[in-house]
Formats: structure tokens, sequence, C-alpha cells
């Protein structure tokens, strides 16, 4: 409910009064009251379309305050995804996996002193991380708790055509309150790493924060030699903007997002994947070169050898490496603009150059001290300047 809706319902009551309550206002002739009641009306009918229009920019949560209970929970859903978690599917009686994703808003904080309103699957962004096998039978029980239509789409999956996600041509839009449910089989086509997001408004709805990471594994998996890590980048507008100026990994941005432990001599993996609705990422390993060995989920003839790897919007790429080079070892966007965090008023704050956004650190340790708990990438609080992000 809107303040504005409020002083529509005061006014619409305001202009009832004399209608049902005509004794004070004996002065008014019967033209003047059937004047009000047909204001009165009017008025109400503004109200009812006001808060069942869906097509509007929803109104802010009442408050961005959030508890260190939510901080936490976020903070472990981040590391979670790192660490490849994946949701846990009802199994229905004919072996079909089932699982449920409930879009809803809450509050969100990106980095130290910036909370947002953001929209996400199961009070989570990214949404939780959805992991199939070839040959499996799902189904997805998408339900919509958000203040306009929404829908999912299975971004890289050659999925029959009427379970696609786009309004419009494969669905009916799902509409705030009702559910709908996607069900297709997991061929050998969709293996790989990929995303699922939705596909109304999709800049606004995506830069909310609805979209996931989406694994699909081979039917005989070989035996996992390689620690598997899973970052995914993505990107919010803060302040009066319409460019996207907050990045995060894994839905949190430096210092908040999660940093990885790998064991000294061990093998690596990381899945990369760019939910950002409009910038590329340029993501950059220090102290290693990386194998490129899949994009876009699809194993390369040829992997080849880099440093830094380049993913459009909506692009994914797997890349490997054996962790022989002890240290922490940043891994950040080289776009410049994505590794600072901007002000409450989307003002980025170039001039004191504070880490953010798009940075985190790959800690190469000895096997024994290897963490799987969260742990931020970084700690501000040494640097006087940047210690207050939110100026
Ligand atoms: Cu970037």
């Amino acid at each position: 409910m809107t303040i504005w809706n409020s002083f529509w319902i005061l006014a619409a009551l305001a202009a009832a009064v004399p209608v049902f309550y005509p004794q004070p206002f004996k002065k008014l002739d019967g033209a003047a009251r059937s004047f009000l009641a047909v204001l009165s009306a009017g008025l109400l009918v503004v109200i009812i379309f006001s808060v069942h229009s869906n097509t509007g920019t929803p109104a802010p949560l009442a408050s961005l305050a959030i508890s260190t209970e939510e901080l936490k929970a976020q903070q472990e859903a981040a590391n979670n995804l790192l660490h490849h978690q994946a949701l846990a599917p009802v199994i229905l009686p004919d072996g079909t996996r089932e699982y449920h994703l409930t879009a809803s808003a809450f509050k969100r904080e990106l980095y130290p002193g910036m909370a947002v309103e953001a929209w996400g699957y199961n009070h989570q962004v990214p949404g939780p991380l959805i992991r199939l096998k070839v040959g499996e039978k799902v189904k997805f029980v998408v339900r919509n708790e958000l203040p306009q239509p929404t829908s999912l789409h299975w971004h890289g999956l050659a999925v029959p055509q009427n379970q696609d996600g786009v309004p419009g041509v494969s669905q009916k839009p799902i509409q705030p309150g009702s559910q709908f449910t996607y069900a297709f089989t997991v061929t050998p086509q969709m293996a790989g790493t990929h995303l699922y997001h939705t596909h109304v408004r999709d800049d606004l709805q995506m830069n909310m924060g609805l979209h996931g990471v989406l694994i699909v594994d081979p039917a005989e998996p070989s035996p996992a030699d390689a620690v598997e890590g899973i970052y995914e980048m993505s990107s919010f507008k803060i302040g009066k903007t319409d460019q996207e100026n907050a990045f995060a990994l894994n839905g949190l941005a430096y210092p908040n997002a999660p940093a990885l432990d790998v064991p000294l001599g061990g093998k690596v993996l990381l899945r990369l994947v760019n939910a950002s609705a409009e910038q590329s990422h340029v993501m950059h390993l220090h102290g290693y070169t990386f194998t490129v060995n899949a994009l876009d989920g699809n194993p390369l003839a040829h992997p080849y050898q880099a440093n830094t790897v380049l993913l459009g919007p909506s692009q994914t790429a797997d890349i490997a490496f054996t962790a022989s080079n002890p240290g922490s070892w940043m891994f950040h966007c080289h776009i410049l603009d994505h590794m600072i965090n901007p002000s409450s008023t989307g003002v980025e704050n170039d001039d004191a150059a504070c880490m953010g956004g798009l940075v985190t650190f790959i800690n190469v340790v000895p096997k024994n001290s290897v963490q799987s708990a969260y742990r931020s990438a970084g700690s501000i609080d040494s640097d006087p300047v940047c210690a207050n992000p939110g100026r």
C-alpha cells in the first residue's frame, strides 16, 4: 500500500460521509449528494485498479533494515552456491524429481552499508543451485509472490517449446499469487554449466535478482578429482540510474563476497556464470594460467590457456587449473568500474579507489587448513577512506 493509495482511500471515505450520514449535511441537495456518491465510487475504483495493477514498478519495501540473522543466511547461501550445494527435490512416486521455486521480494545487503530491495527465488540471490543429471524426469513448480507477472526460462537447455518460459509465445505469464509447473526430461544436449532466469521485463527483473545457476551432469559422471567452485556474476542498479552500477559475486559484492579455499597441489574447477542483464565481465585470476574447458556448457574441442575469460551477458565458462602456487590470489573482473561499490546515490567511489564489486580471493592453502564455511573475501576496516562505503 503506497502513501498515495492511503490518501485516495481517505478522500473516498470523506466524499462518502454526507451520503451515508446526511444529518449534519442538511444543506446539501440531492444533486450534491449524488455527485459525492459518484466521486466516492470513482475514487474506490481508482484505488482498486492501482492496487491490482501489475504494470508499474512496485512500491519499495517499507524498510531496508536487515537483521544479523538475515545477513548471515544470505552469506551462507552465497557460500553454499560457491561449494555447489544444490536445491533438494521432492521425489514423486514415478521417480520424477520435483523442485519448488518461489519468487518474492526481500531485503538484502550487497556490501556493508548498502541494503537493497531484491527479488529472488526461495529468498536468495542468486536463486538456489539446481543440479540435474541426464536421464532424469524433472518438474519445477514456480510460484509468483512478486507484485508483477514473471516466468522462468531454462537458458541453454533444449526443452520442449511449451516449457521455454517465454510469455506470449510458450505460456501465459505467471500472475502474482499463482504458479506454473514446468516439466521436461533431461537430455544429453543439456549437460554443462547453464543458468535459469526470468523472462518477463528481463532487464528490470534480472537486475532485481531473478536468476540462478543450473548444472547438468552427464548420466554417468566421472569421479570428481577437483575442488569445484561456482561464481555467478550479477548486477544491481543503486540510486536513480538506468545503468547497472553495483556488481556481485554469488549475490554479494566485495568485501562480502565469499572467498574460496583450495588445497595446495589440488585440481580446481571454477564454473563461472554471467547473470548480469547488460554488462560483460572479464574475469581474471592472479598468479595462474588456467585452461578454458567449456563455454556455454559445451566442452571445447580445443581447450585453451588464458588468465582472463570474457563472459557476455548470460554466458558461462568452465575454467580449470592446478593450485601449485601457494598464497591468496585475487580473482576479479578486469572492467575496473565493476570493482568499485557505488554510494547510496549511485555514485562510484572513484576518488577513494576502494575495492568493491566483482572481487574475491582464491586462497591456496595446505590441505589440512582448507575451510568450507563462509569467509568474506576481504576487510576494508584497515583503510579509513574505504571504511565508509555508503558515504
Ligand atoms: Cu565486469
